[in-house]
């Protein structure tokens, strides 16, 4: 996507701090020059220039004495800044609402957050978080004079520089000089052109797409799904303030675990930037009202949103005004207002903005207006759409028009000298197109796909075994207080739900960045009990209820796990994962593929699902597809069936987030969390004993592989299955017993990656396979299980007994359409009968 018009954004990362995490909008080419400037040493003195009030507690006060002139040496080196000349918006400059819409502090300290349900309010309130740690003191305002430590790779490449004596660095003048452009502008130009060719060297995804990120610049790659990234920066926002307070951070989770510290400053901020069309998405909204939400509660979530409103989506123009009036009156996100074409403006502005996040450790949203030029992309054209006169009147605002008349206008440059320093960048803008253009793309599937999803079987059971060698150690007694005297190993057999409990209780003395979270999952202990007693045990900062946002919940994971921690959310029910679905397909299993595996999102979301609740719901809490995550690549998705299983399998799950920074779905079949009996009421079959942390190593169950229950002979037949089908199958392989026909039933218990090694051998032994999938028959597990036996050579007979493509109903109805006992013996015997 092109950067022109937008230009006015090198004024934002100008006026943050190189460290801050970025999520940026397509748009980006001007910030992220600027950012890889500051990162090689160019410094913009962000701190210097706070308006009276705004400075933070160790950042040094504006040399120049006044704002505006700070800006303008930090921005241009050269340019006479005109304070009155502050942000405006898109709605004053065309006549409608009146400049700048900031609230005043005093407008926002009424609002004054009421207490946080978990107490965090309170300590934070007590605390300046800007004081918690030293904020970097800013260096003393001057221009673009520092050296920056020159870049691998950088070309002879020159600039024409304008300075004045006394902002300059050394070797400038009054007037314009030739110098070498800035190695790390040139750099930053490399890097956006390796991606437009999909050139292996590219910095972030290695020719796996074209996006602004790279790690040392803390530019996090967002993907081309609108909007997406924003409930991510929630997350990242949630998470940095978190960590601070949890004061965490080092040593990281545990040594061994090679789990990199928290990688952003205590006192960092979260800049997310997007277009105007894309703040009606669901995902935007979603994270607005998750950022309002935490702060009413008290609770502080630094980010500061940046729309760059060019007034169009495409070809559909954001209708006058809505733009200003949608984020003004967003609660608890204060409003800024800037104009992208005015770079003084605009830099004083997102100074404002970033420093009052900065101090207030709280979310707002920097308006920036701007002009589009040269359509959306390259392929668009826009005069189909855009009048002629609109046209010119985006010219005539051209940013970079704008920058150099201010330069001729204070007498810093000439026209012509601009236009041949213009034109000179642009010619080697044009040489290093033409170098990156030859250079290697990806040639091989395995190539392609090596950063998908690192999968360490060794190291994550060598993590398990630690954890159990840590529970059965060191952290012994603080066990035992943890589950109240009494371990579950010593508690008897136990259910499902209650051997997942015991698992998390587990995970959470074991990770001290492990956190629990998710509707109803704290104060209530989850709707089926799983989550009892977690926040009484670990307290409200580990486990936490969150806001009733899919969508939300997930981004909350996505930022806390790229932030170091460990997520466990939970989505209540299978069938409200859909509608948040793009967060884990999209963003968490995507982000090690278009980073080379640098970033990583480990995370184990919990979802209760899956059908044959007796009594309860109907379609929505019974819901049984999973199609829409077997596709997702990289995705781990476990499903328990016993609750031995379960509390292994959770085990597995976060080793492997820990390790390889998996993302994990852990499903869990509702109507299997309090069953106890399996063949007779009252023979507890379906209850297990929770291994004790010195068997955890023994127990280990790794991810891909099946478990196999031999019943009668077990020579006739194998069943295929997994969750409820796992409990249906051996009842039905019983009573199939009884008649002769010996059966062997394969628990698949993962259902990515397919134990295919498992189903392979087991299907052989007996050359006749039942697919038992409670899921349905269209898109169901079945379809995944018979194209892997296919693909293997099995010649074998096979059979599906599957779900009726068809919503789960209510009551007694749901039978016609689930599979049943009945079904899978009745299944078992045609297949034989061949
Ligand atoms: C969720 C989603 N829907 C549709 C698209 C296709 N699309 C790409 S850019 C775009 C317009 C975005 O407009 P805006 O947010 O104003 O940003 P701008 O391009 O104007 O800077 C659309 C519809 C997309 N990338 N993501």
């Amino acid at each position: 996507m092109g950067s022109a018009g937008h230009e006015g954004n090198a004024a934002l990362a100008a006026a943050l701090r190189p460290t801050d995490p970025a999520l940026l909008h397509y748009r980006s080419g001007a910030f992220y020059c600027v950012r890889a400037a500051q990162a090689a040493g160019l410094r913009f003195d962000t701190e210097a220039q706070l308006p009276a009030g705004e400075a933070t507690p160790s950042g040094s006060t504006d040399p120049a004495g006044s704002p505006g002139a700070a800006a303008s040496a930090g921005l241009a080196g050269a340019v006479g800044a005109d304070p009155g000349d502050a942000a405006i918006d898109r709605a004053a400059v065309g006549g409608g609402a009146p400049p700048d819409g900031a609230t005043s502090d005093a407008e926002v300290d009424r609002v004054a957050p009421t207490p946080a349900p978990d107490g965090e309010a309170a300590a934070s309130a007590d605390k300046d978080p800007a004081s918690a740690s030293p904020v970097a003191s800013a260096p003393p305002a001057v221009a673009a004079s520092a050296a920056p430590a020159p870049l691998a790779g950088a070309g002879p490449v020159t600039e024409t520089v304008s300075g004045r004596d006394d902002e300059a660095g050394p070797g400038t003048r009054m007037g314009s000089v030739r110098r070498p452009v800035i190695p790390a502008y040139a750099e930053a130009a490399r890097d956006v052109l390796r991606g437009m060719v999909a050139s292996t060297q590219e910095p972030i995804a290695g020719g796996r797409h074209k996006i602004f990120g790279r790690v040392d610049l803390a530019v996090v790659p967002t993907t081309s799904t609108v909007a997406s990234h924003l409930p991510r920066a929630v997350g990242m926002g949630l998470a940095v303030e978190r960590l601070r307070r949890l004061d965490a951070r080092r040593p990281p989770i545990r040594p061994d675990a090679a789990v990199p510290p928290a990688p952003w400053a205590p006192d960092a901020i979260v800049v997310c930037s997007f277009g105007d069309a894309s703040i009606n998405h669901a995902s935007a909204t979603a994270a607005f009202n998750t950022a309002g939400w935490y702060d009413h509660t008290g609770l502080r979530i630094p980010v500061l949103f940046v729309c760059e409103d060019n007034g169009l989506g495409v070809s559909v123009r954001s209708p006058q005004g809505w733009v200003a009036t949608a984020l003004r009156s967003k609660p608890g996100i204060r409003y800024f207002a800037a104009d992208g074409a005015d770079l003084v403006g605009a830099y004083q502005a997102a100074v404002e903005a970033a420093a009052w996040v900065r101090r207030h450790r709280r979310p707002a949203v920097l308006h920036m207006s701007t002009v589009r030029l040269m359509g959306h992309v390259g392929a668009d054209a826009e005069s189909a759409y855009r009048s002629a006169e609109e046209l010119a009147a985006d010219l005539a605002a051209d940013p970079v028009v704008a920058t150099a008349r201010r330069l001729v206008d204070a007498g810093l440059a000439s026209g012509a000298e601009l236009l041949d320093r213009y034109d000179e960048i642009g010619w080697q803008v044009r040489r290093i197109a033409e170098q990156v253009l030859d250079e290697p793309k990806l040639t091989s599937p395995a190539e392609v796909i090596a950063p998908l999803a690192p999968r360490r079987p060794a190291r994550v059971a060598r993590a398990v075994a630690d954890a159990g060698a840590r529970a059965a150690g060191a952290d012994a007694a603080a066990r035992v207080e943890a589950f109240g005297g009494k371990p579950p190993e010593l508690a008897g057999p136990l259910t499902l739900a209650q051997s997942i409990n015991a698992a998390l209780t587990d995970g959470l003395l074991d990770h001290p960045l492990l956190a629990v979270f998710g509707e109803d999952v704290a104060a209530k202990g989850g709707v089926y009990g799983v989550t009892k007693g977690l926040r009484e045990r670990f307290g409200p900062a580990r486990v936490f209820d969150t806001l009733l946002d899919e969508t939300s919940i997930l981004g909350l994971g996505l930022g806390a796990g790229l932030a170091g921690m460990l997520p466990v959310p939970e989505i209540q029910y299978l069938a409200y994962l859909h509608g948040a679905e793009d967060q884990l397909r999209g963003e968490a299993a995507s982000i090690g593929f278009f980073s080379q595996g640098a970033l990583r999102n480990p995370m184990v979301v919990r979802v209760p699902g899956l059908a044959y609740q007796e009594g309860f719901g109907g379609h929505f809490q019974n819901e049984n597809s999973v199609a829409v995550l077997r596709d997702v690549p990289g995705l781990v998705i476990a499903v328990p069936a016993r609750p031995d299983d379960a509390a292994a399998m959770l085990r597995t799950c976060l080793a492997s987030a820990t390790v390889d920074g998996s993302v994990c779905v852990f499903l869990e079949p509702i109507g299997l969390y309090h069953t106890r009996d399996l063949y007779h009421d009252g023979d507890g079959e379906w209850l297990a004993g929770y291994l004790e942390p010195g068997a955890w190593a023994s127990g280990h169950v790794p991810v891909g592989r099946a478990r196999v229950y031999g019943v009668g002979s077990a020579e006739e037949l194998t069943i295929v299955t997994f969750g409820n089908g796992v409990r249906m199958s051996l009842r039905a392989a019983s009573r199939l017993a009884a008649e002769g026909i010996g059966c062997r039933v394969v628990d698949l218990r993962w259902l990515a990656p397919l134990p295919v090694a498992d189903l392979i051998r087991e299907a052989a032994a007996t050359g006749r396979v039942l697919v038992v999938d409670e899921t349905r028959r269209s898109g169901g597990v079945g379809e995944g299980v018979i194209a892997a036996l296919a693909d293997a050579g099995y010649v074998g007979a096979v059979r599906r007994v599957a779900a009726v493509d068809s919503f789960v109903p209510l009551g007694p109805a749901a039978r016609q359409v689930l599979v049943s006992e009945e079904a899978i013996t009745q299944g078992a015997r045609t297949l034989l009968a061949r």
